[in-house]
C-alpha cells in the first residue's frame, strides 16, 4: 500500500486542472463565471459527462459588491451594495451578510461537459444548461450527484434561496428532456447520494441535515419506496472533536458496492474549514450499520490548486466513475477549478478502520 505519513493515498492526475472558469462560457454576456465545483459524474453514450456547478456573478465594479438572484418572475436580478456599508459581513467569500440576512455571492447553475478519455473535457452544443427555476432555487442550484437507478439517470441536488438549503430530484434518460420533482428533502438539507440499486426492495440515499442547536452536520441514511418520499431516518457519522472531520461531514457520489460493503467516500471540514475526503463502509444488507471509517483522511489539499483559490483548503467530491479496483474521481478544488485522481478500491479498504460497536 501506498499510504504516506499523513494518511494520504489519491493520486492527482498530471493534467490538474481539468476544466477553469475561463474555458467554459459565461450563461450571460454581463456575467462571469468566478467557480466552477463540485460536479455529479456519470457516462452516457460511450462518454464520461460532468454535470458541473458554475457559480457567477456580474462584473464587480470597484468599491461595490454585487450579485445575482433570481427574483419572483424568475428573472434575474442584481443586488449592489458598498463595500464601505458598515452592516456588510464579507468575512467569507462566499457568503453576504447585511443586516442579518444571508446572500450568496455568486449565482450557480449546473452545465455539461463531456469526455473521451477523462481528462480532455469539451462543452457540446446541443445540450442546454440546467438553471434553477423555482422559488426555492431562488439562489440557484448546486452540487448535484448523479445515480443511474433502472435506466434513468437520477439527479439530486442543493436548492437554496431565502427559505433555506434543500435537496431536489431531477430524473433524465436522455440529459435533454427532464422531470422535476422539486424538493424531496427540506431544508436544511445537502449532500444527498442516492445508492445506485435498491437493497431489500428499497431505496437508500445518505444526507446531511444540519442542526444549529442540538446535533450538527452529520451524515444520515433514509429508505423510500419511490425515491420520493423517505423515512426511517438514522444517523451514521457524526463528526469527530479534534480530528480532520470536526466540524461537518457529508456523502460524495453513490456508494460503491464492494465485496466487504458499500464503500462511501465522504467530506469532512475541520473547524478551519480545510475540507480533506475519508471513507465510510456500510453493510451490504443494512446499509445503516456502520463496519468501519477513515481514521485519517485519504485526501488533504495539498496542490498548489487546493490550496489557494476562490476558498482555499478545499477538496471536494461528489462524482466519479468505478473501473473494477480503481475509483476515477472528480472533484472541486478550492471551489474555483474541477480536478481528478485515482483511488484504487482495494487500497481505501486497507486504510479504514474497523469501528467496535
Ligand atoms: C459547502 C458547499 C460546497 C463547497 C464547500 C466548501 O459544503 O457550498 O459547494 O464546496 O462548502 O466551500
Amino acid at each position: 500500500m501506498n499510504q504516506t505519513a499523513t494518511g494520504e493515498i489519491a493520486k492527482r492526475f498530471p493534467e490538474n486542472p481539468l476544466v477553469v472558469p475561463s474555458s467554459i462560457r459565461p450563461s450571460r454576456p454581463d456575467m462571469t463565471i468566478e467557480c466552477l465545483l463540485n460536479p455529479g459524474v456519470f457516462e452516457f453514450d460511450g462518454k464520461i459527462w460532468m454535470l458541473m456547478r458554475v457559480a457567477e456573478r456580474p462584473r464587480q465594479r470597484e468599491g461595490f459588491l454585487s450579485f445575482p438572484f433570481y427574483n419572483a418572475s424568475g428573472e434575474i436580478e442584481i443586488l449592489q451594495f458598498d463595500k464601505t456599508d458598515p452592516d456588510l459581513d464579507l468575512s467569507d467569500p462566499r457568503i453576504v451578510s447585511y443586516q442579518g440576512t444571508d446572500y450568496l455571492t455568486t449565482l450557480s447553475h449546473l452545465r455539461l461537459v463531456c469526455s473521451v478519455d477523462g481528462i480532455h473535457f469539451n462543452e457540446p452544443h446541443d445540450f442546454a444548461p440546467i438553471f434553477g427555476h423555482d422559488k426555492l432555487e431562488a439562489y440557484g442550484i448546486e452540487d448535484c450527484r448523479v445515480a443511474k437507478l433502472e435506466d434513468v439517470y437520477c439527479i439530486t441536488y442543493t436548492m437554496v434561496s431565502h427559505f433555506g438549503v434543500g435537496v431536489g430530484l431531477m430524473q433524465t434518460r436522455d440529459w435533454k428532456n427532464f422531470t422535476r420533482h422539486g424538493m424531496i428533502l427540506p431544508p436544511h438539507n445537502k449532500d444527498c447520494a442516492l445508492f445506485p440499486e435498491k437493497i431489500n426492495g428499497k431505496y437508500y440515499t445518505l444526507h446531511r441535515p444540519s442542526s444549529p442547536f442540538l446535533g450538527g452536520n452529520y451524515i444520515w441514511i433514509a429508505e423510500s419506496p419511490d425515491l420520493l418520499h423517505w423515512g426511517n431516518h438514522q444517523c451514521i457519522a457524526t463528526t469527530r472533536a479534534s480530528m480532520w472531520d470536526a466540524a461537518r461531514v457529508g456523502a460524495g457520489a453513490a456508494p460503491i458496492k464492494t465485496s466487504a460493503g458499500w464503500l462511501e467516500i465522504y467530506h469532512g471540514a475541520d473547524a478551519q474549514h480545510r475540507y480533506c475526503l475519508g471513507a465510510l463502509l456500510l453493510d451490504l444488507n443494512d446499509p445503516s450499520h456502520v463496519i468501519a471509517r477513515s481514521e485519517r483522511p485519504v485526501m488533504i489539499p495539498s496542490a498548489d490548486y487546493e490550496l489557494t483559490g476562490f476558498f482555499g483548503k478545499v477538496i471536494f467530491t461528489n462524482g466519479h466513475i468505478v473501473e473494477g479496483d480503481r475509483i476515477r474521481m472528480y472533484y472541486g478544488a478550492s471551489d474555483e477549478v474541477i480536478c481528478g485522481a485515482e483511488l484504487s478500491i482495494s487500497e481505501v479498504l486497507n486504510t479504514l478502520s474497523t469501528l467496535r460497536t
